[in-house]
């Protein structure tokens, strides 16, 4: 069994697109950030870092977006969400994940000029092209969508940042 623990709006966003592209059967905890429920003692047990999301697979905590999303692409291979039989493109994915987990996701904790900044470092990268690696979704993609749609909910900014600047 697989259990999600959420917090609607947050990076929790981005597992839950991957479990719904996978089409996994799955069960979702959501928690409440404005109760302080991810800091209660029983989920710090299982995160003790106390953010979400954090993926339960048979009872066993798994953290980090980039680890869910790459552990929900390698265990249903058939939604091809990873570059098959390519492991330089399999990396670029997980570069593309790492980048996005250190650098664009607390860029918005730095002000909105440091997150504009950085954004627009994320158009230069994909440089007009329709997804992160190959020609298809991966994982980078969905990691990708959330951090843009959150971005884009927070400071009211259009998408494209190119064709839109802040
Ligand atoms: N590096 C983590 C970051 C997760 C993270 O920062 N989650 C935020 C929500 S977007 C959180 O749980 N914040 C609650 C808190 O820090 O109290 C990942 O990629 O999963």
């Amino acid at each position: 069994m697989l259990t999600l623990y959420l917090a609607p709006g947050s990076s929790s966003m981005a597992p839950h697109i991957a479990l719904r592209e996978v089409d996994a059967r799955f069960e979702i905890r959501a928690l409440s950030f404005a109760r302080r429920e991810n800091r209660s003692p029983d989920y710090l047990a299982i995160n003790p870092e106390g953010k979400v999301p954090t993926l339960l697979v048979e009872g066993r905590p798994l953290t980090e977006v980039a680890g869910i999303l790459f552990y929900l692409a390698k265990r249903f291979p058939a939604a091809r969400l990873l570059p098959e039989a390519d492991v330089e493109a399999e990396a670029q994915v997980v570069a593309w994940m790492s980048f996005l987990a250190a650098t664009v996701h607390p860029a918005r904790r730095q002000g909105i000029e440091v997150a504009r900044a950085v954004y627009r470092r994320v158009e230069r990268r994909l440089d007009g092209r329709a997804w992160a690696v190959g020609g298809g979704m991966s994982i980078a993609d969905i990691h990708l969508c959330q951090l843009f749609w959150k971005f884009r909910a927070k400071s009211g900014a259009a998408f494209s940042l190119e064709r839109n600047p802040l």
